[in-house]
């Protein structure tokens, strides 16, 4: 009897061990020792890193891009060796049409169910074969409460040349190709994924008109740069001005009664990747209600993960201008794969540049 019951027990230690352990489900996989993740900077706690290294014994390395051309360029010129990348939207669907993103596999990735169902199936990755969303946000103006009365709430204050023309000097823009033209295209009252030649045209004549007042284009530093007073207008992503702002207070971020970008980024594998398994156990984790939450607590971006909105402080989840309401929404727009257009998008982004 006492030899059955030490029988059970064990088997019963065996269960929970194989229910818990970071094994695959089958155990038949192992982890690799590194994970090499290629993000943008400053989007991962990285207290993250450090606690999925202390439970899985995975040390994860981090390389940093700017925008999404820069890290379509990388995978064009043949870079090898990263297990996890983080593109848009658009960059998903572009990525995956030339055949460089792997399909993932389910069955590591349970947590996937914590999506917001509004989050699942997107139209730039339908069944989401090969992404799966990290954090989504908007793009607008960041600006120091300071100098202005009223938040400068339209593209207008980078591109009017009575409301810009004050500002010559403290203005800094993404460099991005596709956010910069977007804006200009916005204030226009274009959709920012056309492919006029003519309306594309008008959009670069006024991002070279912008250009005397333009301090620098910048997508890394541009919060930095704000909060130092060396600029007062920032063309911005939203998360990263409130992120700035818990130590700059006279920061603040403003959307564009125009319209602007509303974007998603996701959490993709390449081809190439050395150990697509431990990426999948990556992403697993980070799909956890209580580190989806800290990813959020961060950035202050917005969570697409629902069971992790609960952790997520009050501050952010009740911020309009990173949760924003129905109506702000609807003036919104993703950025879209324009197909052939993206070679114009291109060339007039590399003309602006050049001049
Ligand atoms: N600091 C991280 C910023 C990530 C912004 N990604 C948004 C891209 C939208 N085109």
């Amino acid at each position: 009897m006492k030899r059955f019951v030490t029988l059970m027990l064990v088997a019963v230690m065996v269960l929970i061990v194989a229910a818990c352990g970071p094994a695959s489900p089958q155990g038949a996989q192992e982890l690799a020792k590194e994970l090499h993740v290629y993000n943008w900077s400053e989007y991962i706690d990285p207290e993250i890193y450090a606690e999925f290294e202390a439970e899985f014994g995975v040390k994860v390395i981090e390389d940093t891009f700017a925008s999404n051309e820069d890290l379509l360029a990388k995978f064009q010129a043949g870079a090898s060796g990263y297990d996890l990348i983080v593109p848009s939207d658009y960059m998903v669907n572009i990525m995956n049409q030339l055949g460089l993103l792997a399909e993932l596999n389910y069955d590591n990735i349970p947590n996937f169910a914590n999506i917001d169902e509004r989050f699942r199936d997107p139209p730039y990755d339908p069944g989401n074969k090969v992404s799966v969303p990290y954090q989504w946000g908007t793009s607008g103006i960041g600006y120091d409460a300071d100098v202005f009365e009223e938040p400068p709430d339209s593209w207008g204050y980078l591109f009017d040349p009575e409301m810009a023309a004050p500002y010559a000097g403290k203005i800094s823009m993404l460099n991005d190709p596709r956010e910069a033209l977007g804006a200009a295209l916005k204030y226009l009252g274009y959709s920012l994924n056309s492919n006029d030649a003519a309306q594309l045209e008008e959009a670069k004549q006024l991002l070279l008109q912008q250009k005397a007042w333009v301090a620098t284009y910048d997508s890394e530093g541009f919060e930095d740069l704000l909060a130092a007073g060396e600029t007062q207008l920032a063309h911005s992503w939203s998360g990263d001005i409130f992120m700035a702002a818990v130590e700059a207070p006279q920061l603040w971020y403003a959307i564009p009664k125009e319209g602007g970008v509303i974007w998603t980024d996701n959490l993709a594998i390449p081809k190439t990747a050395n150990s697509q398994y431990t990426a999948e156990v990556f992403i697993n984790y980070l799909l956890r209600p209580e580190v989806g939450a800290k990813v959020s607590n961060y950035t202050w971006y917005a969570s697409p993960n629902e069971a992790a909105t609960e952790f997520i402080s009050q501050e952010i989840t009740g911020e309009p201008a990173i949760y924003p309401p129905e109506d702000v929404m609807d003036r919104l727009e993703f950025i879209r794969d324009v197909g052939e257009a993206t070679t114009l998008y291109d060339r007039i982004w590399t003309e602006i540049k050049s001049q």
